[in-house]
């Protein structure tokens, strides 16, 4: 089941705290089994390492065990930006604590991690050793922060720890999250548009497609799998109306003009703007593309390096189309990868990819960002759909 699950819907886990206090160790504790490299050393885990682990019932989680943050000199601030990296894609933290107790720097740590809104846990490892002071245990009740007591050789402290985690664990990372299935009832009809264009990967469909496929398959309704030029002879032969019509937003305004507007009507790169972040946000930082003047920056970010192609969607297209739109002489500038520029507030709006390879809380955690700098966000699909005038339909059968 782990490998099989989407990396996307992981939930993330990151333990920091200084070196030596035990990470790595009770990584391994958690998962029974020797995951992450455990010694005497100060310093041993050196970059941030996922552990991919099955923690039931949460499902498939990753592990980050990251380098002691306590490390000075250059080095030392190349891994506090590694580890800072990695908590912008963290839906859990451990602060983990050594015999030193809390000092300033697991203050710190509080204080950053409470910033990006990631729920938090205290735990005070190698308590065989040293058990934590009174004034740190008041400390954590005082400012309602859960906090836990461990060894690592004590099973029954870990398992207690376990058990936080599962707690602890966002809400919305322990429901299955859904992409359409909330949209139809069981026996409806569910017509889905796929263009086989050249773009079209030679002999499947994409995963997007097959998840939502599956998913109305797992709802007892009944898909339907057409492609754009005979959207209107299906509809024509079907007894009734579908539920939903889902398409591929490359051929929406084709297939708008070809399904009646009392049928809901949608695209994939909606229903997956949902899935992967927040559409209410995402559709209010497309209004900003209206007010978007001569000489203004858009920030186009993607969230990996995937290979350019000629008409490059994030690079040509949109940037064509929105200049089109506006009639204005607006700047775009690409970003691609896990960094997110430190320097937001001068975009005046940010158009983010659809974050296939996001995890949900990171791009959550990236629209949390936008927001705190007071630039609107918003995604490729809403932008596409923004400016080809069918926003408005394609997010009608969303209760937002
Ligand atoms: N007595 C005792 N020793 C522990 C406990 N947890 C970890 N250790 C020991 O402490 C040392 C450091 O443990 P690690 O798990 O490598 O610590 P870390 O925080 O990952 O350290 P860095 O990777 O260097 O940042 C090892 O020798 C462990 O065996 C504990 O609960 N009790
Ligand atoms: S949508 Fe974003 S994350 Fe997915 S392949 Fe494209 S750039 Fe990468
Ligand atoms: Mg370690």
């Amino acid at each position: 089941m782990s490998n099989k699950a989407p990396r996307g819907v992981r939930l993330v886990i990151t333990l920091v705290g200084k070196r030596n206090v035990g990470k790595s160790s009770l990584i391994n504790a958690i998962a029974g089994q020797d995951v992450a490299i455990v010694s005497d050393h100060p310093g041993t885990t050196t970059d941030p390492v996922p552990k991919h682990y099955e923690l039931l019932p949460l499902g498939p989680v990753t592990f980050y065990d990251t380098a002691g943050l306590d490390d000075v000199g250059e080095v030392g601030e190349l891994r506090v930006k590694a580890t800072n990296k990695i908590l912008m894609r963290t839906d859990l933290a451990l602060i983990v604590v050594g015999e030193d107790g809390l000092t300033d720097y697991e203050v710190e740590l509080m204080n950053r991690v409470s910033k990006l809104e990631i729920p938090y846990m205290v735990v005070f490892n190698k308590n065989d050793l040293k058990e934590p002071v009174e004034a740190d245990m008041d400390y954590c009740r005082r400012k309602g922060i859960p906090f836990y007591r461990t060894s690592t050789l004590e099973s029954a402290s870990v398992d207690e720890v376990k058990a936080a985690v599962i707690d602890l664990a966002p809400e919305e990372m322990k429901r299955e999250p859904v992409l359409a299935g909330d949209l139809f009832d069981e026996g409806d009809w569910v017509v889905c548009v796929v263009p086989i264009d050249l773009a079209a990967p030679k002999g499947r469909l994409i995963l997007p497609q097959v998840q939502v496929l599956r998913e109305i398959l797992d709802r007892d309704a009944v898909g339907v799998t057409v492609k754009e030029r005979e959207i209107e002879e299906t509809l024509m032969s079907m007894k009734r109306d579908p539920a939903l019509v889902i398409t591929d937003s490359q051929v929406i305004m084709s297939v708008a003009g070809d399904v009646p507007d009392e049928i809901p009507l949608t695209t994939f790169s909606t229903l997956f703007a949902r899935y992967k972040g927040d559409l209410a946000s995402l559709v209010e930082g497309a209004a900003a593309i209206d007010s978007l003047q001569d000489g203004d920056t858009v920030l186009m970010g993607e969230a990996c390096s995937h290979h350019p192609v000629a008409d490059d969607i994030g690079k040509v297209k949109i940037p064509r189309w929105i200049r089109q739109y506006t009639g204005k002489d607006i700047n775009f500038v690409m970003y691609s990868g896990h960094d997110f520029p430190d320097d937001l507030e001068r975009f005046k709006l940010v158009i983010h990819c659809g974050a296939c390879m996001l995890n949900r809380s990171e791009m959550l955690r990236r629209i949390k960002e936008c927001q705190r700098n007071g630039v609107p966000v918003t995604n490729y699909g809403v932008a596409i759909s923004k400016v080809q005038g069918v926003l408005d339909r394609v997010i009608k059968p969303f209760d937002i």
